[in-house]
């Protein structure tokens, strides 16, 4: 058993809204991740690493043990599924809704709305749970755009500011959930590094609700 502590972000918002609560946990990064290549990120503690990966291959490396740790949207480890994950902290960053939008005077009344988005796991619970049967088609990205060349009818995406639904003609049409981002533990490295990752854990608390 290794005594680093691996510690897995993605660059963006998740990387600069989590640099502080790490602060509050004495961890500095070395290298900045928008201007180093580098995947793997020293920080002043000689026995802790950051690994910079995508957004939604998080839970992926902590579940696997690949990284102790992690720091996920919920509307990405609502995809996933959480196996090998403990999710012990909301750690109220990165906040956003998970939505479904659409045109505003949107669509005629096809018998089956056909929904562009990438998060196919959570729109088929919620259109299940209405017990409405509709077509997802997958994207990875620019969801925006399948409305506005006939794709889909309807899409769900995560919303913030509402702007690039705006810029592009959609409204927001129903709240599927409130997300923010969380502290993923795996399973494993939190029985066999306890007591460094409960410390952890509790210094991102104290700054979290401070
Ligand atoms: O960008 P990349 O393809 O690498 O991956 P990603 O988009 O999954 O990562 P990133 O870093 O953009 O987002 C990481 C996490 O931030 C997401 O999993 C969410 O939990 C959270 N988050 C918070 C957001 C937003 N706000 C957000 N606004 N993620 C994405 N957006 C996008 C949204 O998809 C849309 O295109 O921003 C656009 C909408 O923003 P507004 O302000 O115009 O409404
Ligand atoms: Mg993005």
């Amino acid at each position: 058993m290794n005594n680093t502590l691996t510690i897995a972000l993605s660059k963006g918002r998740i990387f600069e809204e989590t640099l502080p609560l790490l602060a509050a946990a004495g961890i500095e990064p070395v290298d900045d991740p928008e201007t180093s290549r580098k995947l793997i990120l020293d920080t002043n503690q000689q026995d802790v690493k950051l690994v910079i990966i995508r957004a939604a291959d998080v839970p992926t490396y902590v579940g696997y043990g690949a990284a102790d740790i992690g720091v996920a949207g919920k509307d990405v480890l609502m995809e996933h599924g959480g196996e090998g994950l403990y999710e012990p902290l909301d750690l109220g960053i990165a906040r956003c809704r998970l939505m479904v939008a659409g045109p505003e005077h949107g669509g005629g009344k096809q018998s089956r709305l056909r929904i562009a988005t990438k998060y196919v796991q959570s729109t088929r619970r919620f259109y299940a749970d209405r017990q409405e049967q509709v077509e997802i088609i997958k994207l990875y990205g620019s969801m925006e755009l399948a409305p506005l060349v006939g794709l889909a009818d309807r899409i769900v995406d995560v919303v913030d500011t509402g702007n690039t639904l705006k810029a592009n003609g959609l409204v927001p049409l129903e709240h599927i959930a409130d997300i923010s981002s969380r502290l993923v533990v795996n399973k494993a490295a939190m029985k066999m590094k306890h007591a460094r990752v409960t410390e952890f854990i509790a210094h991102l608390k104290t700054a979290v609700s401070a």
